[in-house]
């Protein structure tokens, strides 16, 4: 039988999911009873200026609702900001699994995903240097399958059972609730210190990775490794990736921290003006898979979370492409509430025996016991699968359905059986038959102990200006630590990643080089003797992955780039339009920047819309920065100190700048100016990496597409 009730989806293949929606539209106001309410602007008094009555049943039941509005956040990734979407598959895996959704191409599944900060509360800045969550949840035919990921693929711990220490090392410290969102303060970095397992995954925390320019720009991973299950039972091992078709941006260090004053929601905004503007974010799908026999053949042990796969050694396989395509309706019934877990799997899909992993299981139904108050939260509409749902788990607070009949309890005859189980055949889940024979015991393989290799390949693979930002990453974090002997633990622990890195950041710091502590590693347990503990190196056979390095991503597009058009009255309209509608053309957003709001007039006393002012606006909320021609507008934007600063500040953060006939006057007041005249000779055409005068649009539409140009970085200093 199929559910029919308004609020239950039906068993349809949908693209998009049955929603409840209230708009109010057209109709009287009530109350949640339904009566119509006739007053709305006062409460019930005896007499105009007489004290209120007990007896507003209207005002108690606003009152009461609004008082319990809120609900906990989350523990971690409060932060977050959700899209409806779709997912197409493109490859069959039928080979692999039986999920149904990855077998025909075709297939569309509708998704909802959340990207998040991890440290921050919910109303924290964007900007935080921070993992990202990249969590998904796919509406498939056979039930909800969350993939809950992270924009990087390894984690900063191996045993689920230190989560609780990490994140409240992270958290604000507890006496003074300092500082907020940000892992540069002490019990952060005296947590890592102790914790070389850390070391891999604060190598993309330190990176340019952490900083996306977009949410629409990061990639995506399900970091732990997960068993794909076929229809004869067999099994491989699967990691999961999401690529980014617009290509991994990052934004400069010292550019996120101005933007977190600028614009605090930048990535939230970003992402649904994209959607708005029906520029759908597009991700590819990728696996990597690996064959049971092959479980052992690496370097490192599949099943620990510090480690990933490069791509050189096991290839991702592209099968799907996800898009997002709409906002959602309110952000507290959707976004808010909607509930992932990684155990939310589909037959087909099974876990490894990872403990990170293993520990995720328990805790994602357990906290929204917490933060959503029921076990019925399944029930929220966002939370609810399509394929439909019948057992016999009854009542609790605020249950939706209402289950007829008389049977709740299952073998019964009074319900004629029903509802059934399902034999495998028939899509009932069977967790894969894998064989354990072990001891129980607490402890943690030999096998994981290989704590910096992976750290040293991820910062070799980076490009010079992506090291330069890591070393200045960790000058920033350290650098704001009130407990040297932290710093200098950290420090000796870089070591150990590698010498330069560790020389670099401790000449940042003004302290020598110190040794690694000799018993690295104090995660160990009470009877422990540390010497088992310490960690080893391998010498991995691959020196360089460039999958890890953002330095070799797409930039072939200027696709939904932000682009600021500096002007002032007596613009050449002419050098203005041609250049706006180029970028329009090519994708591009543009906004006009100007002294003041309303309309500028162009040279020839056309009127010009300006989008936003020199105080509203500012060059970090701008991919590149353009001035038009026109004498009279260059020498008044010259007279503006913030026009100036717009200039310099985009130059500083590397952005590619262009400018056209006397607006080239702008850039000579600013950092570009002098840098230009230091280098160039009279008459010669000026070279500098990004900043184009009286070129072409085309030639600027490619600059803008290489995101940035960081060899204008002095080596050590500003934007990272
Ligand atoms: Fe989570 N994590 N996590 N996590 N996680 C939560 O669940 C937890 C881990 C991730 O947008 C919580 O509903 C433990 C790894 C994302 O709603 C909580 C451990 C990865 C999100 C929780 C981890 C993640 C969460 C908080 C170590 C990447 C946001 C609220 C064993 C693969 C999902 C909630 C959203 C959220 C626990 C480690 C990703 C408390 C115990 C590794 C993207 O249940």
């Amino acid at each position: 039988m199929e559910p029919t009730k308004k609020g239950v989806h039906e068993n349809a293949k949908t693209d998009d999911l049955a929603k409840d929606t209230e708009s109010g539209q057209d109709e009287f106001m009530t109350t949640n009873q339904g009566l119509r309410i006739n007053d709305d602007q006062n409460s019930l008094k005896a007499g105009e200026r007489g004290p209120t009555l007990l007896e507003d049943f209207q005002l108690r039941e606003k009152i009461m609702h609004f008082d319990h509005e809120r609900i906990p956040e989350r523990i971690v990734h409060a932060r977050g900001s959700g899209a409806h979407g779709v997912f197409e598959l493109t490859e069959s895996l039928s080979k692999y699994t039986k999920a149904g959704f990855l077998q025909t191409p075709g297939t569309k599944t509708p998704v909802f995903v959340r990207f998040s900060t991890v440290a921050g509360s919910r109303g924290s800045s964007d900007l935080a240097r921070d993992v990202r969550g990249f969590a998904v949840k796919f509406y498939t035919e056979e039930g909800n399958f969350d993939l809950v990921g992270n924009n990087v693929p390894v984690f900063f711990i191996q045993d689920a059972v230190k989560f609780p220490d990490l994140i409240h090392a992270v958290k604000p410290e507890p006496n003074h609730e300092m500082p907020q969102a940000a892992s540069a303060h002490d019990t952060f970095w005296d947590f890592i210190s102790l914790t070389p397992e850390s070391m891999h995954t604060i190598m993309w925390a330190m990176s340019d990775r952490a900083i996306p320019r977009s949410l629409r720009m990061m990639e995506g991973f399900g970091v732990h490794t997960f068993r794909f299950v076929n229809e004869n039972n067999e099994s491989v091992f699967v990691k999961f990736h999401w690529k980014p078709v617009l290509g991994v941006h990052s934004l400069a260090w010292d550019e996120a921290q101005n933007l977190s004053g600028k614009d605090s929601d930048f990535h939230r905004r970003d992402l649904w003006e994209a959607i708005e503007s029906g520029n759908f974010p597009e991700w590819n799908f990728g696996v990597q898979i690996v064959e049971e026999k092959d479980e052992f053949k690496f370097d490192f042990d599949l099943l620990d979370p510090t480690k990933l796969i490069p791509e050189e050694i096991v290839p991702v396989q592209i099968i799907g492409k996800m898009t997002l395509n709409r906002n959602p309706d309110n952000f507290f019934a959707e976004t808010e509430q909607v509930a992932f877990h990684p155990g939310h799997v589909v037959s087909g899909i099974d876990f490894s025996n990872d403990p990170l992993l293993q520990g995720r299981l328990f805790s994602y139904t357990d906290t929204q016991l917490s933060r959503l108050g029921s076990p019925n939260f399944h029930e929220i509409p966002i939370n609810r699968p399509i394929a439909p749902v019948h057992n016999n788990q009854r009542d609790g607070h605020m249950r939706q359905t209402i289950n007829t009949g008389q049977s709740s309890y299952h073998p019964n005859t009074t319900g004629g059986g029903c509802p059934f189980q399902a034999k495998a055949a028939e899509g009932g889940f069977v967790s894969y038959h894998e064989r354990i024979d072990a001891q129980k015991v607490r402890a943690r393989s030999h096998s994981f102990f290989d704590h910096f290799s992976q750290a040293t390949l991820f910062f070799n693979s980076q490009s010079v200006p992506e090291k330069n930002h890591i070393i200045n990453a960790f000058r920033f974090e350290l650098g704001k630590l009130e407990t040297p002997a932290i710093r200098e633990r950290v420090v000796g622990m870089l070591t150990r990643v590698d010498k330069t890195l560790a020389e670099k950041v401790a000449e940042g710091l003004g302290m020598p080089v110190p040794k690694p502590a000799e018993n690295l590693n104090q995660n160990i347990p009470a009877d422990g003797d540390p010497a088992d503990f310490q960690p080893f190196d391998v010498n991995p056979e691959l020196k360089i992955s460039k999958a890890l390095s953002m330095a070799a991503t797409v930039k072939n597009t200027i696709k939904t780039r932000q682009i600021a058009i500096l002007a002032a009255d007596g613009v050449d309209g002419d050098s203005l339009n041609t250049m706006k509608l180029a970028l329009e053309a090519a994708g591009a957003k543009t906004k006009i920047v100007a002294p003041h709001l309303g309309f500028i007039a162009d040279a020839n006393g056309n009127k010009i819309k300006v989008d936003q002012s020199f105080l509203t606006s500012a060059s970090v909320l701008f991919d590149a920065v353009y001035v038009a021609d026109g004498t009279k507008s260059a020498a008044l934007l010259q007279g503006e100190p913030d026009a100036v600063h717009f200039v310099n500040e985009a130059y500083k953060h590397c952005k590619a700048i262009a400018a056209n006939g006397a607006g080239a006057k702008l850039t000579e007041l600013s950092a570009v100016g002098s840098k230009l005249h230091g280098e160039g000779n009279a008459g010669e055409k000026i070279t500098e990496a990004g900043v184009l005068i009286d070129h072409s649009p085309d030639e600027f539409i490619k600059a803008i597409a290489q995101h940035r140009f960081w060899e204008r970085e002095k080596p050590g200093k500003v934007p990272a």
